[in-house]
């Protein structure tokens, strides 16, 4: 499902964060070590190999809601942003922690020239964010910095399982008013 809004093409697909070969950058939910760990983070340094991790050390430890970007090695894309989530229900109040790390991912990119981006669901795995709740927050935060953005075109959602899909659709279609 995409919708193209005021030249960005806002889009959600069922998928692998991996497998995004037609992005620049993919996002990694990350921990505040930058290592590698399970889910999003334990897929991408996989798949990335051991060089990601060793351009991770000299950023880390990052904060709640701080992004860094590295280089994506064996990935298929030129870049990784890692960005660390909020833990539902110790870092309160949680929208804003995801609001922003989902504003300061945005901002790296821009920083960096990057026209095309693809997210995980920040938070909603071992963070323990309701995925609901998750959903409103990433496409609000997306959707109020849309007319900021100068070199992003595209930004894609990319979710792990069909259910998780559906939410996001759903909120989608009530937040950006999109049709499919
Ligand atoms: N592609 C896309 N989405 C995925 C993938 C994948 N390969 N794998 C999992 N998801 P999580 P968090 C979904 O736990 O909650 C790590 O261990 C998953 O179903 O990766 O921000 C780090 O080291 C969920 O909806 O990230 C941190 O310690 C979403 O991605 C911690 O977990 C996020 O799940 C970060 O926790």
């Amino acid at each position: 499902m995409k919708k193209k809004i005021g030249g960005v093409i806002v889009e959600i697909t069922e998928g692998n964060i991996t497998k995004q070969p037609d992005v620049e950058a993919v996002v990694n939910a990350a921990n505040a070590q930058l290592r590698t760990g399970g889910g999003v983070a334990g897929a991408i340094h996989r798949a990335s190999g051991p060089e990601l991790a060793e351009a991770c050390r000299d950023f880390a430890p990052i904060k709640t809601g701080e992004a860094v970007i590295t280089d994506a090695f064996d990935l298929n894309n030129d870049y990784v942003i890692h960005c660390l989530g909020p833990v539902y229900g110790v870092d309160r109040p949680e929208d804003q922690y995801l609001a922003k790390t989902y504003k300061n991912a945005l901002k790296i990119a821009e920083e960096n020239n990057i026209k095309s981006i693809a997210f995980p669901s920040i938070s909603t795995g071992a963070f323990g964010y309701p995925i609901k709740q998750a959903a409103v927050t990433a496409l609000r935060t997306v959707k109020s910095s849309l007319k900021d953005l100068q070199s992003i075109e595209k930004i894609r959602f990319v979710l792990f399982s069909r259910s998780d899909y559906k939410i996001y659709k759903d909120t989608m279609n009530s937040i950006l008013n999109l049709e499919e």
